[in-house]
């Protein structure tokens, strides 16, 4: 992997680093090939339970790679590789903790958006520029954005292409949780190392019951919340008897 690295700093958890520096971490179609990758070796098997997203501190991205964009033009962002890498990171079954120092950008800003919990850094600037290029965030942005910060909110930023600073992405919904530049790895490790020791598959049920509060209609997704109730798992009783017997749970993800 060229431009991404991948590690393994907790029991149970993954950290990807996004690792294109001179070009501020711009999502280039072999970056995201990586990403993507990554990804489904993450989500294969019980070895990783939750995966940490980060950038560097002075930037998580910067979106896409206007360098490459020329090549193909707008066309090239429906170029079906790349299209499937974003559908991998959409997909991701397990919990993605992203932890954001510096420019959230375009398709950066978008990646943060299909990432379930997002720590940011004082320094942190989320926007969508495109429109200063004659294009729209058209990875996802134009439907996620006014669904996380609503519709007025969301034309403000991709109408202006203004960024927003990390104040007001906490006030806006956009991040959980702000913190010091310089502790927003940590602080998602400490969450992501948490989350990893619950059961891999009760944390998959609410993951996709709350992403379809968003992408369905209420009756669908409701029905979906009450077939899940019927789902009974082995960790569930192993939750129970912990609780009962005043030990430690040990989930199996069964
Ligand atoms: N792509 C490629 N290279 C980039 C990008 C990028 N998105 N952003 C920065 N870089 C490169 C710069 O070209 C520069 O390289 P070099 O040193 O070789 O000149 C290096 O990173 C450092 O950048 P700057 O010198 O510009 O650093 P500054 O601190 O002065 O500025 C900014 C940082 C504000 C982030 C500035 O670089 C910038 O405005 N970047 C572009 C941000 C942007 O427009 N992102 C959105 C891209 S489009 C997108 O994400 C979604 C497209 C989906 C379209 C769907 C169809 C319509």
């Amino acid at each position: 992997m060229e431009n991404i690295v991948v590690a393994r700093p907790r029991r149970r958890v993954m950290l990807i680093t996004l690792d294109r520096p001179k070009a501020l971490n711009a999502l280039n179609k072999a970056l995201l090939g990586e990403l993507a990758q990554a990804l489904r070796e993450a989500e294969a098997g019980d070895e990783v339970r939750c995966v940490v997203l980060t950038g560097s501190q002075r930037s998580f991205s910067a979106g896409a790679d206007i360098k490459e964009m020329p090549e193909g033009g707008i066309p090239m962002f429906a170029e079906a590789g790349r299209l499937r890498s974003w559908k991998t990171i959409e997909r991701f079954p397990k919990p993605l903790v992203a932890a954001v120092n510096g420019y959230a950008l375009g398709g950066g800003c978008e990646l943060t958006l299909l990432c379930d919990i997002v720590v940011a850094g004082e320094n942190a600037r989320f926007g969508t520029p495109e429109i200063k290029i004659a294009a729209f965030p058209g990875d996802g942005g134009t439907q996620r954005l006014p669904r996380a910060v609503g519709k007025a909110r969301a034309m403000m930023m991709i109408l202006t292409g203004e960024p927003i600073d990390a104040r007001t992405a906490l006030a806006w919904g956009l991040v959980a949780e702000l913190v010091p530049t310089e502790r927003t790895v940590e602080r998602a490790l400490d969450i992501a190392a948490s989350i990893a020791e619950y059961s891999p598959i009760a944390l998959q049920m609410p993951k996709a019951e709350v992403l379809a509060a968003f992408e369905k209609p209420l009756d669908e997704s409701l029905s979906l919340e009450r077939k899940m109730l019927l789902w009974q798992t082995e960790d569930h009783d192993e939750g129970i008897a912990a609780f009962v017997e005043k030990r430690k749970p040990e989930y199996k993800g069964r």
